[in-house]
């Protein structure tokens, strides 16, 4: 199928997209909850619980993230070269937490599940950059509080960010493309049906079948920096 370049296209991207940059997924074998449990640093009820212990699970993460090795790849770039070049609106909500989009040059961009260099204070709701470490002894600037600063993500229970805007894109949508996500964590996992029945046409990009695999109409796999290049490069070529 060969999209008008006037269509509108929704990417969504998961933990696969940044893996060639160093970064670590969730779900395989080597991944996050493989270390840890999400009962112990991904819920609002681990963070009541113990809360410095969830922010040395999100401070090392976060000085991950600054370590100079730490680079978008060339699928983040693909993506970004496709927004400045494609006509018609391009949106990218991504479910990661990483700023590797940002770094590319992607500019329409939804952090659906939060960025980990800001924080949010669990007082007032003031959300403010964070580019190292959180404790709880911390005051928050905009009300003076302590003790109310978290990490600015969103942990399971807790409702993803922008959801009306990014309804909105899905249904107005032609393209759809799903990129380096597993397909098990829900609102992000049903968006391909939302699109579907849009009209869109709906491609997975991953590393493998994902849990929402027959819900696409196509299916390209691979790693991210060799699959996602070649379809922008693709889709540019109508351009
Ligand atoms: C490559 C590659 C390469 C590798 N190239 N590919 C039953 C009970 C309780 C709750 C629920 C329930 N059923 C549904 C729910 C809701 C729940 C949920 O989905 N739970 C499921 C686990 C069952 N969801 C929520 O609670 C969400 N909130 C919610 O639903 O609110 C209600 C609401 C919604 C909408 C409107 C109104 C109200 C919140 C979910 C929050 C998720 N948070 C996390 C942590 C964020 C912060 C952090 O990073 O620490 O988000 S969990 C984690 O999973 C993280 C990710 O963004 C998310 C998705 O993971 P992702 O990206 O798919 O990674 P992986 O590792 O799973 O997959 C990587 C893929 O890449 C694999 O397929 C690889 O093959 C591939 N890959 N290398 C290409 N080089």
């Amino acid at each position: 199928m060969t999209p008008n370049p006037t269509d509108a296209v929704v990417i969504l991207t998961g933990a696969g997209i940044s893996q060639e940059s160093g970064i670590a997924t969730f779900r395989e074998a080597d991944g996050i909850w493989a270390k840890v449990r999400i009962e112990d640093v991904a819920t609002p009820d681990a963070f009541q619980r113990d809360p410095d212990g969830v922010h040395a699970f999100y401070n090392a993460r976060r000085r991950g993230l600054a370590e100079p090795g730490i680079a978008p790849n060339a699928a983040h770039h693909a993506l970004a070269t496709l927004e400045a070049r494609w006509p018609g609106p391009v949106l990218v909500v991504t479910q990661n937490i990483d700023d590797l989009h940002e770094r590319a040059g992607s500019r329409t961009l939804i952090h659906m599940h939060g960025e980990l260099l800001k924080s949010r204070c669990a007082h007032c709701g003031a959300v403010a950059p964070c580019p190292g470490d959180l404790a709880t002894d911390m005051t928050c600037d905009a009300c003076g509080r302590t003790g109310g600063l978290r990490p600015h993500v969103v942990w399971f229970g807790e409702v993803p960010l922008e959801m009306e805007r990014i309804y909105a894109a899905l249904e107005a949508c032609a393209l759809f493309l799903s990129i380096g996500t597993s397909g098990h964590v829900y609102p992000a996992a049903g968006f391909v049906s939302i699109a579907r029945t849009a009209g869109a046409h709906t491609v997975e990009l991953n590393l493998e079948a994902s849990a929402g695999a027959t819900l696409f109409a196509d299916h390209i796999h691979g790693r991210a920096t060799e699959v996602v290049p070649a379809y922008v490069d693709r889709l540019l070529q109508a351009v």
